[in-house]
């Protein structure tokens, strides 16, 4: 009896354990310091200074924007560097997508990017981490909303008990339609910070 009990027991904080570390997966900023970012031109620096270029290390969805005047660096507004991405005109949603990288399924990731617009309204920014198989399926999509305002605001995600099979990852930023008012982007990162099992 005394057996079966303890059994028991082990079960009940066995599941608890789990619903507490399922439900309670935070990371901060600070978990993020001196991590190696790995996106690739998270802060929209390496561009063409011509309108409408798509910043290097990202790609654009859908690619039938680039015909419209959407794009452009914009050196007034920035959090980190000389300057951001700046959106304008867009008549859809569009989405960046940041070049993919190398990711370790048992690693926790915090994923961020800063926004803001004129819209005063605000504006509905989604940040995205999507996950990938070897063969490019899709194993997580994780997601956040990020309201923006006249100011900056950082949006974050804590992504963590990532399919196993995942090998690959991106983040994404779904921008909703902004006609005459501006979103700006700037401050992107993915960060490894937290090991789910020992080496
Ligand atoms: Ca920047």
């Amino acid at each position: 009896m005394r057996t079966l009990l303890f059994w028991l027991l082990c079960l009940v904080c066995l599941v608890c354990t789990s619903c507490f570390l399922g439900s309670s997966l935070l990371f901060l900023e600070s978990d993020a310091a001196d991590k190696p970012n790995l996106v690739t031109n998270p802060g929209f620096e390496s561009k063409s200074k011509q309108i409408n270029q798509i910043p290097v290390g990202w790609i654009i969805n859908p690619s039938g924007l680039l015909s419209q005047e959407v794009l452009s660096s914009d050196p007034a507004e920035f959090v980190t560097g000389t300057q951001s991405l700046k959106i304008v005109h867009t008549q859809r949603k569009l989405t960046l997508l940041s070049e993919p990288f190398r990711i370790d399924p048992w690693n926790g990731y915090y994923i961020r990017a800063s926004a803001k617009t004129t819209n005063p309204d605000g504006a509905e920014i989604f940040l995205r981490f999507q996950t990938y198989a070897e063969d490019g399926t899709i194993t997580n999509n994780y997601s956040a909303k990020n309201t923006c305002g006249s100011e900056w605001k950082r949006g974050s995600i804590s992504a963590g008990f990532i399919n196993k099979k995942a090998t690959f990852a991106r983040v994404l930023i779904v921008i909703p339609q902004t006609n005459d008012h501006p979103i700006w982007i700037d401050d992107v990162g993915c960060f490894s910070v937290h090991r789910f099992i020992l080496d």
